[in-house]
């Protein structure tokens, strides 16, 4: 059994048994018994099992906020916050994937033309441990109602979540050849993808991305990606800007800044970088440190310890090379916890400007124009999402219109919805979930030539 630790006091929250290479073929297994010829068929069953689960999940959140807020700590508002905003996917999910997977008639000449959809077949999802359920969901709901067995490994950091997900689609009506749990961390999940499976839905690191797609290459398995990020926001000079260094100092330390599209760059017009600063700066030091579980608590501790050493050499480096620690910038006294951390006086040759922080630290530079920041904006590896605030929205347009990533937010950040896709460029991987696209992504289409 392995033991399951809360990253703020350390205590044990409880214990999961890790699959092995029997118990992960026997499943793949039953779940290939259950595939249905057409994605519609049985659909109705599964939405009326969708229907019970949308309705338990909402259901059961005190108790899901509460076990996400122990095992990575995440403030239990955010958590709570994060179960409320699933239900819009759920329903998004529930009334486009009906619609979206109807076989139709194309054309009807001397040969008809049909197209109708397929379920890809047994699919693994692995999944990272920041928004469990948004991320494990984005992929679960849409894959189940479209006739696909689904293998879920949820991250090693977050196995008791998982748990309470599966629980839920069980008693909901999905069996357990539908829904099927795999406990385990890299090992078990590259031992998942060792086996005649049909799709590969993983979100997280880059690096992990890297070493799956090279895993499976050559198989002719779909494989989809959404990866890390390094997303930028450019603040013009024409804003409100106390009201949006408020917001993005929200973008950047939201969930201890553990979110895929946190901002984690800042570029501000010179005109009002000292002004925006000050209310940036301001704001940070309001944020209330501590235990996760009190609803008053806006940053908890980092779910894995280990990324405060990253934080440490990010900020050592930006420091030996000329940048100015406004606040924060060490390690807390607390186990786990880093200070929420503000840099100035970066360039692109320190790595906080280049390499993801995760975690709650962000630069902020000072820009002559709308061409340089463009440019700034654009030195990445990553192509998650980037940022304008601006009044002006066909400035704001201009400026992302030639960048190279899966969002374009103006005077928004650190925002994902159902009904667009989401979906990343280079080292932010690739296919989408979300949106009708993240649909289509869990059937395969066919087409009737019928004369
Ligand atoms: O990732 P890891 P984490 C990204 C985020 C950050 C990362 C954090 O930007 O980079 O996720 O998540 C399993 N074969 N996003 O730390 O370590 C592992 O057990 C098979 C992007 O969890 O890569 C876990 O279940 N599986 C995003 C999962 O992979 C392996 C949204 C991820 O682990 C494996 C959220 C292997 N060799 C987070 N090694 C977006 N773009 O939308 C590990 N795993």
């Amino acid at each position: 059994m392995q033991q399951v630790i809360n990253p703020f006091d350390q205590s044990v929250v409880g214990e999961v048994q890790y699959d092995t290479l029997d118990t992960i073929k026997a499943k793949i297994a039953t779940a290939k018994a259950f595939i249905p010829a057409e994605a519609t068929d049985d659909l109705e069953e599964r939405l009326e099992a969708m229907a019970r689960f949308r309705t338990r999940f909402q259901d059961d959140i005190e108790k899901a906020a509460s076990l996400l807020a122990s095992q990575t700590g995440k403030p239990v508002s955010q958590a709570r916050g994060e179960i409320q905003a699933s239900d819009a996917r759920i329903a998004y999910f529930m009334e486009q994937v009906p619609a979206l997977i109807q076989a139709t008639t194309v054309t009807e000449g001397a040969t008809q033309e049909e197209k109708s959809y397929q379920p890809l077949g047994v699919v693994a999802n692995i999944s990272a441990w920041n928004y469990p359920f948004f991320i494990g969901l984005n992929v679960i709901v849409p894959a189940l109602l479209a006739g696909n067995a689904v293998l879920y490994k949820a991250s090693e950091f977050c196995p008791l979540t998982a748990e309470l997900i599966a629980e839920q689609l069980w008693d909901s009506g999905f069996s357990r050849d539908q829904f099927i749990l795999v406990q385990g961390g890299g090992k078990e999940g590259q031992m998942l993808l060792e086996q005649d499976i049909n799709g590969v839905f993983f979100t997280g690191s880059s690096a992990t991305g890297t070493a799956i797609a090279k895993q499976m290459a050559g198989r002719m398995v779909k494989v989809q990606m959404e990866l890390g990020g390094k997303d930028p926001s450019y603040v013009t000079e024409n804003v409100d800007v106390k009201a949006v260094a408020q917001g993005l100092a929200d973008g950047a330390f939201y969930n201890a800044g553990q979110s895929c599209c946190a901002v984690e760059r800042i570029y501000v017009h010179q005109s009002i970088a000292e002004e925006f600063i000050s209310h940036f700066k301001a704001e940070v030091e309001c944020f209330k440190f501590g235990d996760p579980q009190d609803d008053s608590t806006y940053l908890g501790p980092l779910t894995r310890a280990a990324q405060i050493e990253v934080l440490q050499a990010q900020v050592q480096d930006a420091v030996e090379k000329g940048a100015t620690v406004i606040c924060g910038g060490e390690a807390d006294a607390r186990t786990g916890f880093f200070q929420p951390t503000v840099l100035t006086h970066v360039n692109h040759g320190m790595s906080v400007m280049q390499e993801e922080s995760f975690g709650p630290i962000i630069g902020i530079m000072t820009v002559e124009s709308d061409e340089e920041a463009q440019r700034l904006m654009a030195d990445t590896e990553y192509g998650l999402t980037a940022g304008v605030f601006c009044q002006d929205q066909q400035r704001a347009r201009d400026i992302l219109k030639p960048l190279k990533t899966g969002t374009a937010y103006i005077n928004v950040c650190d925002r994902v919805s159902p009904y667009v896709p989401w979906t990343g460029r280079k080292q932010s991987g690739l296919g989408s979930t979300l949106g009708h696209e993240g649909v289509f992504a869990f059937v395969h289409p066919r087409s009737w030539q019928i004369r």
